[in-house]
C-alpha cells in the first residue's frame, strides 16, 4: 500500500508499481486538494497518479498530460475568464467526464476505478475517501483554499496552520481498513510527498490513522527533504513557518507512533542518530525511472526486514 499526493508521491508509486508485478499495488491517494474550478471537479492528485502510472503524464512538469494542447485555456484568456489553473485540452476530457458522473450520483472511487481499467493500469488506486475532504491554508494573507494557496499564490504566503475540512466524518475505503487490520499488506509506504499537504488529510480521515498504527503489516515513510530541503515543493518552507526544522528527525516525529522505519536521503544520513525508529539512508531523488524502480526496491526490503527484526511489534507496543 503506498499512501500518496501527488508529484513526488507519484514517482515513487510508479517505481512500486514497476518492481511489483500486475495487480500487486494498492495506492491510496490525497483528494483534499479536489476542488470546483469553472463549475468541473479536478482531482490534481488523483489524476497524476493515473497519469503516472499510464505513461501519459507529462514529465517535466509531472502533473498534467504529455503533449499537451492548450487551446481551451486561449480561449478562456480570451474571453478573461479564470485562466491561473491550466487545464490542457487532454486533461479537461477528465474533468469533464469525472464531474459528470459525480452529478449523476455515481461514487469518487468507482469512477477512478473504471478510468484506471481504461487506461490499463493494474494497480488499484483508491481515493482516500468518497467523501469530500477540503485542505484549506491559514496564512498571514488570510484563509485560502488549497490550490489558492499552492497555484495562484504560488506557496508565497506565510503558512501559521492547515485545516482538513470534512476529515472528521470522511469514510475511508473500507477495504483498505480490513486488510490494514488483517496484515494483507507486505508493506505500508508513506510517500516522499508534503507531509502537512498531502499526507496529513488522510491521516486526519476518521480512523485511517488508526488502522495503520495499529497494522501487522510494517509501515515506512520516504523523507520528501534532501539535505533539510524540499527538492520541489513547499515541504520546508511550511514546517519553517510552522515552527519546526525541516529535518528528517522532524518528518519521523511527524509520523510518529505509524512508523516502524524511515528511509532518508544519504545527504541527510547524519540526522540518522536522532531518529526514533530505524532508518535506511539511501538515494531518494528520482531523476529516472531506474531511480524510482531502485527507491522502490529498498523500501520493500527495508519494510520487509524491519517485519523480520519484529520492528512492527514494538510499534503496536508503543504508546500512540
Ligand atoms: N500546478 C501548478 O502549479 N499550476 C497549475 O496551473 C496546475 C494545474 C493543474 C491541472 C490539473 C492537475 O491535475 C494538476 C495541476 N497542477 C497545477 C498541479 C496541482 O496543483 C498540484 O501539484 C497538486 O495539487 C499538489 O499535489
Amino acid at each position: 500500500l503506498a499512501l500518496c499526493g501527488g508529484v513526488g508521491g507519484a514517482k515513487l508509486a510508479l517505481g512500486l508499481y514497476r518492481v511489483l508485478g500486475e495487480n500487486a499495488l494498492t495506492v491510496l491517494v490525497n483528494t483534499g486538494d479536489d476542488f470546483e474550478h469553472l463549475s468541473l471537479h479536478v482531482s490534481p492528485d488523483i489524476d497524476t497518479v493515473l497519469y503516472t502510472l499510464a505513461g501519459l503524464a507529462d514529465r517535466e512538469r509531472g502533473w498534467g498530460r504529455e503533449a499537451e494542447s492548450w487551446n481551451c485555456m486561449e480561449t478562456l484568456r480570451l474571453l478573461q475568464a479564470e485562466d491561473w489553473f491550466l487545464l490542457g485540452d487532454k486533461d479537461l476530457g477528465v474533468h469533464i467526464e469525472r464531474t459528470h458522473r459525480l452529478r449523476q450520483g455515481e461514487a469518487l472511487s468507482d469512477i477512478v476505478r473504471d478510468f484506471a481499467d481504461r487506461l490499463s493500469i493494474s494497480a488499484q488506486i483508491l481515493p482516500m475517501s468518497d467523501d469530500p475532504v477540503r485542505t484549506l491554508v491559514e496564512t498571514d494573507e488570510g484563509l485560502l483554499a488549497f490550490q489558492e494557496y499552492f497555484v495562484r499564490r504560488r506557496c508565497e504566503p506565510a503558512v501559521r496552520g492547515i485545516r482538513y475540512q470534512g476529515a472528521d466524518s470522511a469514510r475511508p475505503p473500507e477495504r483498505i481498513l480490513a486488510a490494514l487490520a488483517d496484515g494483507s499488506f507486505d508493506a505500508v509506504v508513506i510517500c516522499p510527498s508534503n507531509p502537512v499537504l498531502s499526507i496529513d488529510p488522510m491521516l486526519r480521515i476518521a480512523g485511517l490513522r488508526e488502522a495503520l498504527a495499529a497494522t501487522p503489516s510494517p509501515v515506512v515513510a520516504v523523507s520528501p527533504l534532501v539535505g533539510g530541503r524540499a527538492l520541489k515543493g513547499p515541504a520546508a518552507k511550511i514546517l519553517r513557518e510552522l515552527g519546526q526544522e525541516p529535518s528528517a528527525k522532524t518528518i519521523a516525529a511527524h509520523y510518529g507512533e505509524l512508523l516502524d522505519g524511515l528511509v532518508l536521503d544519504a545527504a541527510d544520513a547524519r540526522d540518522c542518530p536522532g531518529v526514533a525508529v530505524p532508518t535506511l539512508s539511501t538515494k531518494t531523488v528520482m531523476t529516472s525511472l531506474e531511480d524510482r524502480e531502485d527507491l522502490a526496491l529498498s523500501c520493500v526490503s527495508f519494510a520487509r526486514s524491519l517485519a523480520e527484526r519484529g520492528g512492527t511489534e514494538q510499534r503496536r507496543r508503543r504508546p500512540g
